[in-house]
């Protein structure tokens, strides 16, 4: 799973990306870097580490996001050549919305603003689909005249429905905010679309509105009230200074500052929720490990994400829910209450269920 970071100049994309990924990729380039940075977070899970603890697993494995940070644009287009090729490689977009006052830090706008930036990227977002379309409908105009009569109907309708798509996106509808019929998903299966990922923001707020978190977040949460959008209130200064410490000292450091979750963690986990996501668990003493899966797969395909021979060979799941095996303590009394169960191909895994797959090749 791998999500975009976009953002103005010298909103601190790269700060958050190097406290999202652990990184140390080099920041206040002021549009300067050339090239996007890469690299994965470990998404938090209490669960593995619980159970990693419950069955003195040698290794560990927590479920990965990727991020991408995109080089700034002094321009500040977001959607030029470079960024548009990442970004069709990417399942969500991460919008860094800066919300810190730091004078030695210039504004491509000349003043702080989080709400302004926001409405304009999302504004960006339609406008960019707006003329990916328009250059998809005239390529197929184009055409018309060299198409076999057999497929032309096909393709005016098409550039009908591409039209009507257009027009909706003219009136500020987003791709992930509309439901699409058999007709528009397939006249629209051959554009890529920017308005059509899921849309997390993270508000980058300064050292002095960390005591303000909670409510910043509900502020932020009215202006994405979209499908599959999300947002988290984090100081990306603060968090990158934190993740470069050893771990005893970072974890000292957010008890004094009464940090709690992190919003970096916070921000892992909306991730993941608005990509439809869900994890599957594997206990044992060699590893205890989280699985990615989407949400509503069936067990057949939550055991292809291990290997593709269990998927091939799968004979049934044993499983039991996270919560019910912290209730019972271990396997056996879990198996006693009946709440260790045998599952078959229909069965549609759950987030935090522990499963051990039986197969054969
Ligand atoms: N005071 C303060 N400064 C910050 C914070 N986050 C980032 N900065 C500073 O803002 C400047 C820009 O940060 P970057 O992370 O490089 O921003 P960017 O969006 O990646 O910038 P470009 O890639 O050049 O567009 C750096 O000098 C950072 O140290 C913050 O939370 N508080
Ligand atoms: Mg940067």
């Amino acid at each position: 799973m791998k999500i975009g970071i976009i953002g103005l100049p010298a909103s601190g994309k790269t700060t958050i990306f190097n406290s999202l990924t652990r990184g140390k990729a080099e920041v206040g380039g002021f549009g300067a870097a050339r090239s996007a940075n890469v690299g994965v977070a470990h998404v938090p899970d209490e669960r593995v580490d619980i159970l990693t603890g419950m069955f003195q697993s040698k290794k560990t494995v927590y479920a990965e996001v990727t991020y991408v940070d995109l080089p700034g644009s002094s321009s500040g287009d977001l959607f030029e050549g470079e960024a548009m090729a990442h970004l069709q490689q990417v399942d969500a977009i991460l919008h860094v919305a800066r919300a810190f006052e730091d004078e030695s830090v210039p504004h491509l706008e000349g003043s702080v603003d989080y709400k302004r930036d926001i409405e304009k990227v999302a504004f960006d977002i339609l406008f960019a689909d707006i003329a990916l379309l328009e250059r998809r409908i005239e390529r197929l105009t184009g055409s018309l005249k060299s198409m076999k009569v057999a497929n032309r109907d096909e393709a005016v309708k098409n550039i009908e429905t591409l039209k009507r798509i257009q027009s909706d996106l003219e009136n500020g509808v987003a791709l992930r905010d509309r439901d699409l019929d058999a007709g528009e998903t397939k006249a629209i299966s051959d554009t890529f679309t920017l308005s059509s990922l899921p849309l997390l923001v993270a508000m980058n707020i300064g050292e002095d509105d960390i005591s303000n978190t909670a409510d910043l977040e509900i502020e932020l949460a009215t202006l994405l009230e979209g499908r599959s959008t999300g947002g988290a209130a984090i100081c990306g200064r603060l968090e990158a200074e934190l993740v470069g410490m050893p771990e005893d000292e970072e974890s000292e450091m957010r008890t004094g500052l009464e940090a709690g979750e992190s919003g970096l963690s916070r921000m892992i986990k909306l991730s993941y929720r608005v990509l439809g996501l869900s994890s599957f668990l594997t206990v044992g003493e060699d590893e205890t490990r989280a699985w990615t899966i989407n949400i509503g797969a069936s067990a057949p395909k939550a055991a292809g994400v291990i290997h593709s021979d269990i998927e091939r060979g799968f004979i049934r799941a044993e499983t039991v829910a996270y919560d019910d095996f912290i209730e019972c303590g271990t396997m056996a009394e879990a198996r006693n209450r009946g709440l260790f169960r045998q599952e078959g191909r229909e069965y549609v895994v759950q987030d935090g269920d522990i499963v051990n797959f039986l197969f054969s090749v």
